[in-house]
């Protein structure tokens, strides 16, 4: 009887991953409309898995018409990030942020540079030529990150089920460190939707989208 038991409680704990639920987080502002840009970030009270980080999205930040594209972009720490110039003219990225400090001096159309990025933090990047561009890399040591897109959802899928703290961040919101976090419980299986809204400062200079 004991042993039957005890391999009853063995199949549980090796059953356990298998439970695993998706997230579905959709960001709007007080006003309605979609938060695009904006960085989900879950970990869950289970633990997350040990090992590389891979996202399936390229590590990659171009300088196009005189912006950073992507706007944000999420990296595990570690990263090598590409700093393609698509441009017909010169740029000179650089960042003064703790996480990263670092400058690419002027280079040109077609050109690239690689940056490793090493500690978890937000990079805030811009050009020494053009103030008006500015740009956001947000590095992080979990695989349960995400960005959201133009309809202001993302998905993250496989979590462990159970409670699990959700970190909402846009460069502009206005709270702390542009951060917010909220509590979610994690189905053993299917689709949960969480629905958050997001309060944004006006864009600096020409991001006016965001
Ligand atoms: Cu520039």
């Amino acid at each position: 009887m004991r042993a039957a038991l005890a391999t009853l409680l063995l199949g549980l704990a090796v059953a356990a991953p298998a439970w695993a639920g998706d997230l579905t987080v959709s960001l709007r502002t007080p006003a309605g409309k979609p938060v695009a840009e904006a960085v989900v970030m879950v970990a869950p009270q289970a633990g997350a898995p040990r090992g590389p980080i891979h996202f399936s999205w390229p590590y990659r930040m171009a300088q196009k018409d005189m912006t950073f594209v992507p706007f944000v972009l999420v990296v595990p720490v570690g990263a090598d990030v590409s700093f393609p110039n698509l441009d017909p003219i010169l740029h000179h990225v650089y960042s003064f942020s703790p996480a990263k400090t670092f400058e690419l001096k002027l280079y040109g159309r077609d050109e690239t540079r690689m940056v490793k990025f090493d500690k978890v933090g937000v990079v805030s990047v811009g050009c020494n030529i053009h103030d008006d561009m500015t740009g956001y890399i947000r590095v992080v040591d979990t695989p349960y990150a995400a960005k959201t897109n133009a309809q202001g959802e993302a998905t993250i899928a496989g979590l462990p089920a159970g409670p699990a703290s959700v970190t909402l961040w846009h460069p502009y919101q206005k709270t702390a460190r542009g951060e917010r976090v909220v509590a979610a419980a994690i189905p053993a299986a299917g689709v949960l939707r969480l629905a958050e809204t997001v309060d944004l400062r006006p864009a600096p200079l020409k991001h006016g989208k965001y």
